[in-house]
């Protein structure tokens, strides 16, 4: 592996973001962290569009590679870490964790309408910044006219309670699916070996409660028991870990074998 930093951008409470932290953790690899700010769009600067073209976190630099896509960014680390492998050897276990990773993304969709509704907009509005000050906020970071359109909405309308109700509903039919599989006891979702699957869903399902639905574990037990042996494994807790207010810039992991 090259001597070089690895250096990750990533946002306050992301979950996409906490994949690849656990996936550093787990991996015994150590990374410089640049927390960048969503709710002044900072993900959409010109220099970071250049990292990743999607405007979103994460993204990962090493060396000459610059790598955007949690799921991508947790193969790469993968390949460069230390212990067990996270992506199964063999092909048909393989294959079902990429399915894991594509479920989850499908429903990544509702589940960023319903921050949008709640958490988002709280966070904007906990920023203390005005409506007045917002068109110079924002057009620090990116010229686009459609992020400044979606920052004054977020701060200007209320939450859309029928839009909200919608998408949870989307989202507890999608989490059925995964309570079926988890019916025949596996610990993990591809069985008994921890994968990149676990790691797709944990830090999504753990956001919940932003969404206002904080029952997940009485809904849906065997997601409960999921939960809770992944909150049990070493690299949960430090993953959650939010650098101090104000702080741009931390470290993860000892990078020690
Ligand atoms: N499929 C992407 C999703 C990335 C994503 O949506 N990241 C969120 C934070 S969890 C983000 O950057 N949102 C800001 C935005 O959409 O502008 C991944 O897994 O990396």
């Amino acid at each position: 592996m090259s001597d070089a930093p690895l250096i990750l951008y990533d946002a306050l409470n992301s979950p996409a973001g906490r994949r690849v932290r656990i996936t550093l953790l787990e991996k015994n690899l150590r990374a410089e962290v640049h927390w960048l700010n969503l709710a002044l769009m900072e993900q959409k600067r010109p220099d970071f569009l250049r990292i990743n073209p999607n405007g979103t976190v994460p993204a990962l630099c090493h060396a000459d590679e610059t790598i955007f896509e949690s799921a991508v960014i947790c193969e790469y680390l993968d390949s460069i870490g230390t212990g067990p492998c996270l992506v199964p050897q063999d092909r048909r276990l393989e294959r079902r964790m990429r399915e894991w990773i594509a479920y989850e993304q499908e429903w990544a969709r509702p589940f960023r309408e319903a921050i949008y509704e709640t958490y988002a907009r709280e966070r904007l509005r906990g920023s203390g910044i005005t409506a007045e000050e917002l068109p110079a906020r924002i057009g620090a970071n990116t010229l686009n006219p459609a992020w400044l359109h979606l920052a004054q909405s977020l701060l200007a309308r209320g939450t859309d309670h029928a839009a909200l109700a919608d998408r949870v509903a989307i989202l507890m039919e999608r989490l059925g699916w995964m309570e079926e599989q988890l019916a025949d006891g596996r610990p993990w979702l591809l069985g008994d070996a921890f994968s990149l699957a676990d790691i797709a869903l944990a830090p999504r399902i753990e956001m919940f409660p932003f969404i206002g639905v904080t029952d997940i574990a009485e809904c849906f037990p065997r997601i409960g028991r999921f939960m809770s042996r992944m909150r049990a494994r070493p690299s949960w807790e430090p993953s959650g870990q939010m650098p101090a207010p104000g702080v741009r810039q931390t470290f993860i992991g000892t990078g020690d074998p």
